[in-house]
């Protein structure tokens, strides 16, 4: 599968077919107007939008340009959710499982240039044990409380079952629909399919080009940041030497980029890479040998009105918002985003943990519901996508599994994959999940990655409002992990506040307790120099399913939903202004 983000170039045209396109719920008679992309769930005060569970159609017309004879053309549909199939005049062309990841769809053979089709794309939102992320298939959904045993709240909840109610195990919202970017695109009948590249300190930059035929000649340059052309080598595998190299670094240093331009027969394809190395040494993470020490909020794709939509204006917003913050880093809790993001992160600096879909997943006695080979696949379909971009540093397999109710299950369940993922990934980097707060000192999967990251909630979920013990608790646990010398990261902690709402004592929910929350989980941190990252969940407010610990959505952003600082925003921008992101 070509996983080569669309270009437009000499050789390559790409059209986007964003827009407003025809929208129904199957069955239905009429179509209505929605916009791609975006989620359709905020699109339309009609309820359905919000609680529908099943196919939601989408249609347009597309033609393909009679100037595109001899061409290679194709649809590529950077993420439908969950699951898609794609119509072509009404057959089925193409079908493609989970809602993060590109897919493409050939139309040579289908289609003549000149002519024009009826594209209809289904979307199915339903979430269930064989998806992911993971549904709670009728029961209780995240954070609900459904009073198990009592008879008539359980024949609640199968009426709920029988009405198709469709509850996520996840806390966020279940947005879906083409929530980003379909494109028709061209390029020449033979064509560029991957390109890999792996650089070193030293200016030494391997690479590997596959093309769609295994005759015809490829010549591969470096240009610099000024387009000047520093290396050049010919032949689908070798190594670019770049004399006196400069390296990518996260901000506050450079994160300089150079291009790779790739040249094979009519064919051209340039992407933009950067030098840097990334390693685990003992309690330490080093970017280019120097200890690196994470700090930035968690994220998630979503806004007012967009839901889950990629859009370039929130996504600059937010990353200038980062470093408003002095921030250097998020992880793509709990999916893999936008491939706009990645490139924009590679640009500006910004470090990104890459993480799978993989959320929601507690354990019965079948550890992971059989999930292991369509996991093993997404993580698969993600490194293909991501595995060139310098910004990304570290693997996440999944968030908060349960690895300790059956803990030999879960080992067996994770340590392949985790494996898999050092195989597939060509620069080799760190690997992870990221641990629940549940018995650590039971549990033997989040101890065996290389990095530890742990969501904690003391003072918040547990320990509610008292920040002494919360204090002391979490030491008797950093205490314990400070014996299995590894590198850890916080890399999610956070209290829900209510933007406005103010105490002068601090209690719950209140932006002072945001602050104090912080201000007491940090100082365990700053104790000890195993612990490499802080990430406060979250960086903004975010949508949510309905529950009863939920207000309009989960509150515990340092941000509003429409971006505005709260008082734990200007608390971390003082507190990383004086850190230093790569300490000596
Ligand atoms: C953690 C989850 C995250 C939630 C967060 C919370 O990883 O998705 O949003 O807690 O409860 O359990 O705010």
């Amino acid at each position: 599968m070509s996983t080569l983000y669309p270009q437009n170039n000499a050789a390559r045209t790409a059209l986007d077919l964003g827009g407003i396109w025809d929208f129904r719920f199957q069955g239905d008679e009429g179509w209505q107007p929605v916009a791609v992309p975006a989620s359709y769930n905020d699109q339309s005060p009609d309820p359905r939008f919000r609680n529908y569970a099943g196919v939601a159609e989408y249609r347009r017309k597309i033609t393909v340009p009679s100037a595109w004879k001899g061409l290679r053309f194709f649809l590529r549909f950077d993420a439908v959710a969950h699951d898609a199939r794609i119509l072509l005049n009404g057959r089925e062309i193409a079908s493609h499982r989970g809602g993060f990841l590109p897919f493409e769809v050939e139309l040579n053979g289908l289609m003549e240039p000149g002519e024009t089709a009826e594209l209809v794309v289904e979307a199915d939102n339903r979430i269930h044990h064989g998806t992911l992320p993971i549904g709670a298939e009728g029961g209780t959904a995240f954070f609900g409380s459904d009073n198990p045993g009592i008879r008539s709240v359980e024949a609640g909840k199968e009426y709920q079952r029988e009405h198709g109610i469709n509850l996520p195990a996840f806390d966020f919202f279940n947005y879906t629909g083409i929530q980003r970017p379909v494109r028709l695109l061209a390029t020449p009948a033979r064509y560029i399919r991957d390109i890999t590249l792996v650089p070193h300190l030293n200016g030494d930059v391997d690479f590997a080009v596959d093309t769609s035929d295994a005759e015809g000649r490829v010549v591969v340059e470096a240009l610099d940041a000024d387009g000047r052309a520093v290396a050049r080598c010919e032949g689908r595998q070798g190594t670019l030497k770049i004399a006196e190299p400069r390296l990518w670094e996260p901000r506050p240093g450079t994160p300089y980029l150079y291009t790779a331009r790739i040249a094979f027969e009519q064919d051209l394809y340039e992407l933009p890479f950067g030098i840097r190395e990334v390693r685990v040494e003992g309690t330490r993470f080093l970017i280019n040998g120097k200890p690196f020490r994470f700090h930035g909020p968690c994220k998630h794709e979503d806004s007012p009105f967009r839901g889950r939509g990629a859009d370039p204006c929130l996504m600059v917003t937010d990353i200038n918002l980062y470093h408003w913050l002095h921030a250097n880093c998020f992880r793509t809790s709990h999916y893999p985003y936008a491939e706009e993001m990645y490139r924009l992160c590679d640009r500006e600096g910004i470090v990104v943990m890459d993480e799978t879909p993989a959320v929601g997943m507690w354990a019965d006695e079948n550890y992971g519901w059989g999930l292991g080979e369509y996991h093993a696949q997404v993580l698969r379909e993600m490194i293909a996508r991501d595995k060139n971009h310098p910004c990304v540093v570290m693997w996440s397999l999944g968030n908060e599994p349960d690895t300790d109710t059956y803990p030999e299950k879960a080992y067996d369940y994770w340590h392949p994959l985790y494996e898999d993922a050092h195989r597939l990934d060509p620069q080799n980097r760190p690997v992870t999940v990221v641990g629940c707060q549940n018995r650590y000192d039971r549990e033997l999967v989040i101890r065996s990655m290389d990095v530890v990251l742990i969501n904690r909630y003391y003072g918040w979920y547990n320990l509610s409002g008292d920040l002494d013990a919360a204090r002391y608790a979490f030491r008797i646990e950093l205490d314990w992990w400070a014996q299995q010398q590894k590198p850890l990261i916080l890399s999610e902690y956070g209290a829900d506040t209510v933007a406005g709402l103010h105490g002068a004592v601090a209690e719950m929910f209140t932006e002072e307790y945001q602050v104090a929350f912080y201000e007491a989980m940090n100082e365990c941190l700053d104790e000890r120099d195993f612990v490499v990252g802080e990430m406060p969940w979250n960086f903004a407010d975010f949508g949510t399913c309905q529950g009863p610990m939920r207000v309009g959505g989960n509150r515990k952003g340092l941000f509003t939903r429409d971006r505005r600082p709260k008082m734990a925003a200007h608390y971390f921008r003082r507190r990383w202004e004086k850190m230093d992101s790569v300490t000596p």
